[in-house]
């Protein structure tokens, strides 16, 4: 069946009181706007420049001019006690999207429409309890087990960039045991390959990525790594060498990274070898713990070897990589599709990258920020421990980090997983204060709710972006 088709009306059209109803609107990927806004905002969020559609929202669906579009699920709170929710009938198969309009004639009374199969769950008192119910009924319906609890651990990304080098990691893995840290997981990201794609290749910051794991493992913790595995720069030479690999018409992004980014086709039985191929030896060097980011791109739309469904592509290729890395293997899923995901990743972010800044770029709540991270971080606190670890994104409370406080107390509240990226002996005693109180292991069951402080005295009601 396919994963999307025409919308139709799920339900009666009904009547909302504008000062008191929420909406619920889910982003499709870890770094989609996600949050309860007014039933009467005019429209929710949008990408504020192109690339940004396909790098943060659902890549080949832009949203309506006017109203909401949310992916997977949706929750409708009139703030009477009888919140509605609608999900996805087969969350990791297909990806019906669900629609909010206003009535063109009376702008009291609302459509709902989905383009493919959701159900309806029973009311719920309110929002908190109705995204409760959701998680409930996804870890029943897919019959999920209790993640595990991970971490903490160390990442490279929020201090070194793309531009990590061994003396950078070895001086930190230095820091941790001369502070005492409780870090057990050393991950380098995006810097150590050649390019996009060619990830066994070294960029030369890091001679061996093989001998680096040895190293962090002699000190006890385990390795972890950094890898885009849908991703293949037009400059790469996978992208050379094998043009035949590439979804036709898949563009993940124009300009990332200084050149087009293309999708990896798992359909094409090469390709799928090669990329368990890659796993295998990430493994075979000692890397037990992978980032795998960009996720989205496995899930685009365009011609693949195969006549299959994107989604269904895009947990082939989930499949391979976890065959590859083995049951023991950690998988935390980045820039993900969220609902299709489940049951093959054992954590996910849930929110755009930090930033040492408050504000967004453009005011666009996708991006990297402190604003973007809190406030889809908080909106998605309701799948730890149900779906999998929540992963917060990183600690970062080195001093030019803008209201370092809120960050570190959203991470300790919401955070699951506690990932530090400082330059660890670089820290001030604050700072250091902080990290040694959040580095701990995440919390093995689904945490709850806080009320928000937002002005409108509402849970979770944004701020900036739900003022009428
Ligand atoms: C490495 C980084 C880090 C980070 C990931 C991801 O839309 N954007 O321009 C955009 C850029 C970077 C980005 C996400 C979005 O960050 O979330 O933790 O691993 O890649 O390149």
């Amino acid at each position: 069946m396919p994963a999307t088709g025409r919308f139709r009306e799920i339900c009666e059209p009904f009547t909302l009181d504008p000062r008191r109803a929420r909406v619920y609107e889910h982003g499709w990927q870890s770094w989609s706007p996600t949050g309860a806004y007014r039933a009467d905002l005019a429209v929710s969020p949008r990408p504020r420049r192109p690339e940004w559609q396909p790098m943060a929202f659902r890549p080949e669906a832009p949203g309506p001019a006017a109203g909401f579009r949310s992916e997977g699920l949706l929750v409708i709170d009139p703030g009477d006690g009888q919140a509605l929710s609608w999900v996805a009938a087969e969350p990791t198969s297909q990806a019906p999207a669900i629609l909010i309009e206003r009535d063109a004639s009376d702008p009291d009374r609302y459509h709902v429409l989905a383009d493919g199969p959701v159900v309806a769950l029973p009311a719920a008192a309110g929002l908190d309890d109705a995204l409760g119910a959701l998680g409930a009924h996804l870890v029943r319906h897919l019959e999920l087990s209790a993640p595990r609890s991970l971490g903490p651990g160390w990442c490279s990304w929020y201090t070194y960039w793309g531009e990590v080098t061994e003396a950078d990691v070895v001086e930190n893995l230095e820091a941790i045991d001369r502070l005492d840290l409780d870090v057990r997981i050393v991950q380098v990201d995006d810097g150590h390959q050649s390019e996009i794609g060619d990830w066994l290749e070294p960029s030369g910051r890091i001679p061996s990525m093989a001998g680096l794991a040895t190293r962090i493992r002699q000190t006890g913790r385990e390795a972890g790594i950094w890898t885009a595995p849908f991703l293949v720069g037009a400059r790469s030479r996978l992208a050379r060498e094998h043009p035949d690999w590439l979804v036709r018409d898949a563009i993940a992004a124009p300009h990332h990274w200084g050149q087009p980014i293309h999708v990896l086709d798992v359909s094409h039985p090469a390709a799928a070898e090669h990329l368990a191929g890659v796993y295998r030896t990430l493994r075979a060097w000692g890397y037990t713990y992978h980032k795998l980011d960009f996720l989205y791109g496995g899930a685009m739309v365009g011609g693949r070897h195969a006549d299959i469904d994107p989604i269904a592509a895009y947990r082939r290729g989930l499949e391979l990589i976890r065959e590859a890395i083995g049951p023991d293997g950690t998988i935390v899923g980045c820039g993900a599709p969220m609902l299709p995901s489940i049951g093959l990743v054992d954590a996910m972010r849930v929110s755009p990258d930090i930033d040492v800044r408050r504000e967004p770029p453009d005011g666009d709540i996708s991006q990297p920020s402190q604003r973007a991270a809190l406030a889809t971080g908080r909106a998605r606190a309701w799948m730890h421990g149900r779906l999998w670890v929540n992963d917060p994104d990183c600690l970062i409370v080195r001093e030019e980090v803008e209201a370092r406080d809120t960050w570190a107390e959203h991470v300790e509240t919401y955070g699951a997983l506690a990932v530090s990226s400082d330059p660890l002996a670089r820290l001030d005693d604050h700072g250091l204060a902080l990290t040694r109180r959040l580095l701990r292991p995440s919390s093995p069951g689904p945490i709850g709710w806080l009320p928000d402080a937002g002005p409108d005295g509402g849970r979770m009601v944004r701020d900036v972006e739900a003022k009428p």
